[in-house]
């Protein structure tokens, strides 16, 4: 028997749990001789899923001589949860499903054991779309899984959904009560979560058309980037009208990581100065990070840009 890891990437959300877990049913059923071994972080979010598997840390797979590796929904070499385990495995046995457009290490996999998409939502999407393509059969339990995967990523369809997006939701082979059940699970709020909801402040900042967010933790706590990528953190720092752009600050101790997002007319291009702080990701929502910072500096930095940034975009403009 050989073995596939499939890794994915750190503070895993539902599009990458679910995009791990339908690739290991899909290997199962496909490949007999090759069993899937999963390898993500632990998180709450797997309560949300249906029928998962078990799900092994990094330092349980150590220990395990690995064949094959397959990474879903990360395409970053430094975002990778147990990417140290990708020169265990031969260069041609390297795989990867991503759907994101930065790719600022690249990780050493063939050009042909690629799948990436940077128009798909998630990663679950892409998985979805193979298997109605290649008229695989979608059980119950997989058709929920990518559901929740895609509605997860997409906030309930708001962000980065395309017609695409709707057609392969709608082949999904799920009932009505199903996705009902789906939608309320992912709005449902922990005890934890309804707590960092109520600790986000706003900052005040005199600059026209940016909003700032922030919530400050201490280094003791659990990573927390995972418990706010929920609708309700979102409606909580959205952009409006009259503040198109919006920044929410989440620092952990000396470390922050930071989400952007606008109104699609607005003319500031936020994933540029996510690019220079660290990060990446799509034209009206990006995320950055500060490693070892303080809060002063990041919100400094961050105004800085913004303002060079208007500058630039009005220069251009009649
Ligand atoms: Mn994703």
């Amino acid at each position: 028997m050989k073995k596939l890891g499939i890794l994915t990437h750190k503070q895993c959300d539902l599009d990458a749990l679910c995009s791990v877990e339908t690739m290991a049913k899909i290997i199962e059923e496909h490949y007999k001789n090759i069993e899937p071994v999963l390898i993500t972080e632990t998180s709450f979010l797997k309560e949300k899923m249906k029928n998962v598997r078990k799900f092994i840390s990094i330092e349980k797979a150590k220990d395990i001589k690995l064949d094959y590796l397959l990474i879903c929904d990360v395409n970053e070499y430094d975002r990778v949860y147990g990417i140290d385990l990708l020169k265990t495995v031969p260069i041609g046995n390297r795989y990867l499903i991503d759907h994101h457009s930065s790719n600022r290490v690249e990780l050493e996999i063939s050009e042909q054991n690629k799948i990436i998409n940077k128009k798909a939502s998630s990663t679950c999407e892409i998985i979805a779309k193979k298997m109605i393509d290649k008229k695989m059969s979608i059980s119950n339990d997989i058709a929920y899984n990518l559901y929740l995967g895609i509605l997860s990523d997409t906030l309930f369809f708001s962000y980065g959904a395309t017609e695409e997006t709707m057609h392969i939701v709608r082949k999904l082979p799920l009932v009505e009560k199903e996705r009902l059940k789906a939608q309320k699970s992912l709005l449902e709020l922990t005890p934890r979560q309804e707590y960092l909801l109520g600790k986000i402040e706003e900052e005040k900042v005199n600059i026209e058309g940016l909003a700032v967010y922030k919530l400050l933790m201490p280094s003791e706590s659990q990573d927390i980037t995972t418990l706010v990528k929920h609708n309700k953190f979102d409606e909580r720092v959205m952009p409006t009208e009259e503040k198109p752009v919006s920044c929410f600050i989440i620092g952990i101790g000396n470390n922050y990581f930071i989400k952007f997002k606008k109104l699609a007319d607005s003319d500031i291009d936020i994933l540029s100065i996510a690019k220079k702080i660290n990060g990446g990701g799509h034209k009206t929502r990006c995320a950055g990070r500060f490693y070892n910072d303080t809060y002063e500096n990041v919100l400094t930095t961050i105004i800085s840009e913004y303002e060079k940034n208007k500058t630039r975009t009005k220069k251009y403009k009649l």
